[in-house]
């Protein structure tokens, strides 16, 4: 899909007269985007169309990825490298006087998700279609994305993200693929006069699922997939039953809100209703399209496979239970072994609040027939355990126990696969989360480590260094990320490493210049970038970071003639609205950040940016930028991590402890290349197992360690005495749940040692160097292959224009 300067200018400019009737001068930056958007929509529709009806003919299985975040961000500059167009349009609009970045700059970013989960669905999506793999997303078409995070004197403010208010030019709406979705009411089996049984459900709330439809561009493939997300609407003939304001409100609201909350409660009954609605929507549009190609039922489990990513969708099991049994009248036996071949399951956590729990009557009230396959489901599988296990097992592993469903429990009994997202927390399923399940099922658990989308956080996030990759190593690792590996013939070639650092400089002050605009605070760009960027969470310890900052401004002070490494240290992190112990700690971080930004005697030495707003795309600025990727998670805490990846891909150096990828990582650069601290996973759980922390003793013992803590209760840091009270609390009154204390002297050896590297720049830069060239491993192209191969057993379509 390649296309001349000209003519793109003559299209461009067409369509500019066709949407506005106005010319390039006349148009403001916004019509340009949406000009711009049409046009490469228009481009890529028959490829999409092809791709589609190929799928179709060659009777090749497919993947339907259900997850119920998609963080896609931004698509423009996607779609067009994927369509191999980037250079040639920037190039043209350059002619007429336009810069391509000052447009991509309109778009909002399509931020479907809270973080993690929802990045990494996102980055398959990409990775899926670039391997030519037929795989569709289905997910929710929320009103309002992630909130939009504001810092009012110090505090997070959370606005709504009204991201669809100027429209959304990417998506198709769908209305011949609507299907109704029944929530409430009540089911029964109703008795015939044959004797058989049929499931009634009366008086049912009936509300109309439409589909939209994204295009999924693969990278210079032909391949574009469909990225499908449903909103909920009154049907027609409805229309009589909704009759309130209120009532209409009900129904718009399933679709309004992502559940602003990566781990902890709120809005449930809400989150149970959006979770039903875009599993049976995406299910039965699955059963009704494989019925209308003339596929038979009894081998779907041969033309679909269906992905549960996380605990959210896994009523996608007694749907897909429903359909077959109810509606198409298939015996139990055979449906669930259908069932269970389709599905497979990814957990991506092993925090307990995190694994999704229902009461039995709120599940049972919120679709009361899946409540009932449920506990069919149940029942069979008590019934074919027993006599063959510990009854203790089978109490630890049914679905239903003490008025409490437990959704894990159901992904897991009713699919094939189940896997973690790195090798430790694959084995931490495996030994200790779901040590019982894995007694079961042995064979059902399985790795995958998580990887990134190399081309938005190489390629687009980073062209400055693309190029330099482009002269040295070739273009290969455009399109095959383990090319990166070819730079390890420079490691040693001082003009490369020096090419690398200018790369990296440019990056950084351009990164300067913006914070300057968006804080109004002037850093040395040649400091050392030192980067946490991720949701606010305990475990995640942005508190450990946080200390040692202290640290160093306390030591500063002691001693004004001492002379530091310079750093500045950059933030990013949304918290969740209710979680009021992680907005302490933003709160404090942002009253540090404006005592040392302000203090005259630290000058250049040390200074915090917490920038607002932490977003896929503010992501894509502050990465290129980074010297030192911040992953100090308590161990077996982290179950991958992936910004991990996208720093080390930028050349920064991980300081790490021993979790989630951090480990691989590591295996893959050597322990001479990145910085390890901390307790190991083995040693916290030595910690559980025997009680025996106590956070007051490192506070107690350490003169260093007690000047930090006392630094957030005696007035040192300003207006945050309230939240600074909460973090020592937190710390000695409630015993450190995740190890800060005890990490902390290591920590702060681990930083020595970063800022003495960083002192010799040419070991520095062949540090940076090894991580570059050693990050293709976890390239999300690799990462969907395995998962194409080992679980969903998908191939790659033939190029579908072949087709
Ligand atoms: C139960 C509900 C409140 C809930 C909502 C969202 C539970 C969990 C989540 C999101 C979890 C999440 O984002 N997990 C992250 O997944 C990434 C991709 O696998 C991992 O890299 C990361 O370590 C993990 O925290």
């Amino acid at each position: 899909m390649t296309i001349s300067k000209e003519l793109f200018k003559e299209k461009f400019m067409d369509m500019l007269t066709e949407k506005y009737a106005l010319s390039v001068e006349e148009a403001s930056p916004y019509d340009l985007y949406t000009t711009l958007a049409t046009l490469i929509r228009a481009t890529y529709a028959k490829d999409w169309g092809i791709t589609r009806r190929a799928y179709n003919t060659t009777h090749e299985k497919q993947v339907y990825y259900f997850s119920i975040e998609f963080l896609p961000g931004r698509m423009m500059k996607s779609n067009l490298l994927n369509m191999g167009w980037l250079d040639t349009v920037e190039a043209s609009l350059k002619d007429l006087g336009i810069d391509l970045e000052d447009i991509l700059e309109i778009e909002p970013d399509m931020a479907l998700g809270n973080g993690g989960l929802g990045r990494l669905a996102s980055c398959f999506m990409d990775s899926i279609a670039s391997e030519g793999l037929p795989g569709n997303g289905n997910g929710i078409r929320y009103k309002y994305g992630l909130f939009k995070q504001k810092f009012i004197d110090g505090y997070q403010v959370e606005l709504p993200n009204e991201w669809l208010s100027r429209g959304n030019t990417w998506e198709v709406r769908r209305d011949s693929k609507a299907v109704t979705v029944k929530f409430n009411g009540h089911a029964y089996l109703k008795e015939l006069e044959d004797g058989s049984l049929v499931p009634i459900h009366e008086n049912p709330t009936v509300v109309r699922a439409i589909p939209y439809d994204t295009g999924m561009v693969g990278y210079q493939n032909g391949t574009v997939n469909t990225l499908r997300l449903w909103d909920a609407e009154i049907p027609l003939e409805e229309e009589i039953n909704y009759r309130s304001i209120q009532q209409r409100r009900e129904i718009e609201d399933l679709t309004s809100v992502l559940y602003p909350d990566d781990s902890n409660e709120a809005g449930r009954r809400l989150r149970l209703m959006q979770e039903y609605f875009f599993v049976s929507a995406g299910t039965q549009s699955i059963i009704r399209h494989f019925k209308a190609n003339g596929y038979n039922l009894n081998n779907i489990d041969e033309y679909v496979a269906i992905h549960i990513n996380d605990t959210h969708p896994a009523m996608c099991v007694p749907e897909f239970m429903r359909i077959l049994v109810d509606e198409e009248q298939m015996n139990w036996e055979r449906a669930w072994a259908l069932t269970i071949k389709v599905m497979s399951y990814t957990n991506h956590t092993i925090l307990a609040e995190a694994l999704e729990k229902w009461p039995v009557e709120m599940l049972r009230s919120v679709q009361p027939r899946i409540y009932q396959i449920i506990e069919e489901i149940d029942r069979r599988f008590v019934e074919q355990m027993t006599g063959t296990i510990d009854w203790g097992i089978i109490e630890r592993t049914r679905i239903i126990s003490n008025g409490i469903v437990h959704m894990a429990h159901l992904a897991i009994i009713g699919s094939h696969s189940t896997n973690g997202v790195a090798k430790l927390h694959s084995d931490l399923l495996k030994n200790v989360v779901l040590h019982d399940f894995y007694r079961l099922y042995p064979s059902r658990f399985n790795n995958k480590t998580n990887g990134i989308a190399e081309r938005r956080w190489m390629q687009l996030a980073n062209p400055t260094l693309s190029h330099l990759l482009d002269e040295t190593i070739g273009t290969s690792w455009r399109f095959e990320a383990s090319d990166l590996y070819l730079l390890m013939n420079y490691k040693d070639d001082k003009k490369v490493l020096h090419a690398l650092a200018k790369a990296k400089q440019v990056n950084k002050t351009r990164l300067a210049k913006f914070i300057e605009k968006e804080t109004g605070v002037i850093v040395n760009d040649h400091a050392i970038f030192d980067v946490q960027i991720k949701r606010l969470h305990a475990y995640k310890r942005q508190l450990l970071n946080l200390l040692h900052i202290i640290k160093l401004y306390l030591d500063l002070k002691e001693d004004p003639k001492k002379k530091i490494q310079p750093r500045v240290f950059i933030f990013g992190a949304k918290a969740a609205p209710s979680y009021h112990y992680a907005k302490a700690i933003i709160k404090v971080i942002n009253e540090l950040a404006n005592l040392i930004n302000n203090d005259e005697s630290i000058k250049d030495q040390l200074k915090i940016v917490f920038l607002e707003n932490y977003s896929v795309s503010l992501a894509e600025k502050i990465i290129p930028a980074a010297d030192v990727s911040e992953q100090i998670s308590l161990a077996s805490k982290e179950a991958s991590g992936t910004s991990n990846m996208k720093l080390m891909l930028n050349g920064a150096i991980t300081l790490a402890t021993l979790d989630g990828a951090n480990i691989e990582i590591r295996d893959a650069v050597g322990d001479d290349n990145i910085v390890i601290f901390g307790l190991t996973e083995a040693e916290v759980y030595a910690y559980y197992e025997q009680a025996n922390y106590r956070a007051f003793e490192y506070y107690e013992s350490s003169v260093e360690l007690r000047k930090v803590i006392d630094a957030l209760i005696d007035g040192t840091i300003p207006n945050s005495s309230q939240e600074g009270i909460e973090i020592y609390d937190s710390l000695l009154k409630y015993n450190d749940e995740f190890f800060v204390l005890r990490d902390f002297a290591d920590y702060v050896a681990a930083q020595e040692k970063v800022a003495h590297l960083y002192s010799d720049q040419e070991k520095w830069l062949k540090m940076s160097l090894i991580n570059i060239a050693n990050a293709g491993r976890f390239s999300a192209d690799d990462t969907v292959k395995k998962y194409a191969e080992d679980i969903w057993r998908i191939k790659p379509n033939k190029t579908p224009q072949q087709v």
